[in-house]
């Protein structure tokens, strides 16, 4: 089993490039070993819009993915991809990259097991696994591929405008619905709801464009802490 090591720093829903400059602050950060975490824990939605197989969405965020890349060449870094970034094995090679398919993972924390996952799999109606699915096919993206600039730029425009900082109305409810998935774990580990909060043995990360803050492993306990 894959350990999560003391120092470990979980990054999840930067939203990068519409919400703030916290990712690419934190990027330069450990690229340039200001900051030097064993493991870098990319929880999903890191990025607005990005998926693999496609130029224009990958130059739209270039800067973020050549910091990725070369951190990657040197720090063990995990990708669990989100609803907003996927088919990504391709833009980062050096990565271990989870799939929606291959989520949750377990890891142990000291003695303990823990589920991780971006946190968009349980709890989710069938309509949107459906959407999910057919986003991430190949044969989506190939069909899609005539009007990609179109469909990019009207999506990236939306996305700039969208406001996804929210308090959780039901987060406590929600969160007893999804840990019935996670059988025969300690904790668990999600982002995607943006919280920064805990609830039983739950942990809804913060989101980095909203809290500014990033979860960080210390004697064996999940912190929320501002990086920069
Ligand atoms: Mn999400």
């Amino acid at each position: 089993m894959n350990q999560i090591k003391e120092g470990a720093i979980f990054v999840a829903d930067a939203h990068y490039p519409h919400h703030g400059e916290a990712f690419i602050t934190l990027l330069r950060a450990i690229e340039q070993e200001e900051i030097t975490p064993p493991q870098l824990f990319l929880m999903g939605d890191n990025f607005d819009l990005l998926f693999g197989y496609n130029r224009y969405i990958v130059g739209y965020n270039q800067e973020a993915i050549d910091l990725l890349q070369n951190i990657s060449k040197r720090i063990t870094c995990y990708y669990f991809e989100g609803n907003h970034d996927f088919c990504l094995k391709e833009i980062f090679p050096s990565m271990e990259v989870f799939s929606r398919a291959m989520q949750p993972v377990i890891f142990s924390l000291g003695n303990k097991r823990v589920g991780l996952s971006h946190g968009d799999r349980y709890a989710t109606s069938w309509g949107y696994n459906l959407y999910s699915t057919l986003l991430r096919s190949p044969i989506t993206l190939l069909l899609l591929r005539p009007f990609e600039r179109l469909i990019i730029d009207h999506r990236l425009n939306k996305l700039s405008q969208k406001s996804i900082c929210h308090h959780f109305e039901g987060f406590e409810k929600r969160v007893e619905r999804i840990l019935q998935y996670y059988q025969g774990v300690d904790m668990v580990i999600e982002g995607h709801f943006h919280q920064a909060k805990r609830h039983a043995h739950y942990i809804s990360l913060p989101s980095l464009a909203c809290q500014g803050e990033v979860g960080i492993v210390r004697e064996s306990q999940i912190l929320f802490e501002a990086m920069a």
